[in-house]
């Protein structure tokens, strides 16, 4: 047997944790993302958008909405540039981990649309109208894996 997510995902319910640090970035990362999801069949009534303030605020806020039953899966979206602080590399890595933790301790597939540039010109690269939008590419797989959860729930 071999079971695999699907690339739509009608019915499924999805939460996008975005933090507003580097908006202009993030708010076309989430662009990204919303696209995806209506391109996968995903209604916006079946989408939750909750802000943060920073990529370090993302994993608390995932998890709790990952916990709360509510949703087939959660799609984080922020963006740490390197510029010249330190801070970058301890918040870059409480993310990261604290993400999977999140992911790891509720069982629901979490996804990483964080980006984790050294300028801010790579980091609207990667945020743009195009098909390698971060945003895009963490929805995607949020869709993948709820779809697949729900195989693995029916299938025991
Ligand atoms: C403090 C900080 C710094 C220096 N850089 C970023 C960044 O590039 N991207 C980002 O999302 N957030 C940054 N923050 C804010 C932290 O994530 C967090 O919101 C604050 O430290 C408050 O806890």
């Amino acid at each position: 047997m071999e079971l695999q997510g699907s690339q739509t995902a009608a019915g499924c319910r999805f939460a996008i944790v975005v933090s507003r640090f580097n908006a202009e970035i993030t708010d076309g990362l989430l662009a990204g993302a919303r696209r995806a999801l209506a391109e996968a069949q995903v209604t916006d009534e079946n989408v939750t958008v909750v802000r943060v303030p920073g990529s370090f605020e993302i994993p608390l806020a995932a998890g709790r909405l990952a916990s709360s039953g509510s949703f087939d899966a959660v799609i984080c979206i922020g963006c740490l540039i390197k510029g010249d602080t330190m801070h970058f590399e301890f918040i870059a890595s409480a993310t990261s981990h604290g993400i999977m933790d999140a992911s790891a301790a509720t069982g629901v597939p979490i996804t990483f649309g964080v980006l984790t540039t050294l300028t801010e010109e790579q980091a609207y690269a990667r945020a743009g109208e195009g098909a390698d939008n971060k945003g895009r590419e963490a929805a995607l797989a949020a869709v993948e894996m709820a779809t697949l959860f729900r195989e693995l729930r029916k299938s025991g």
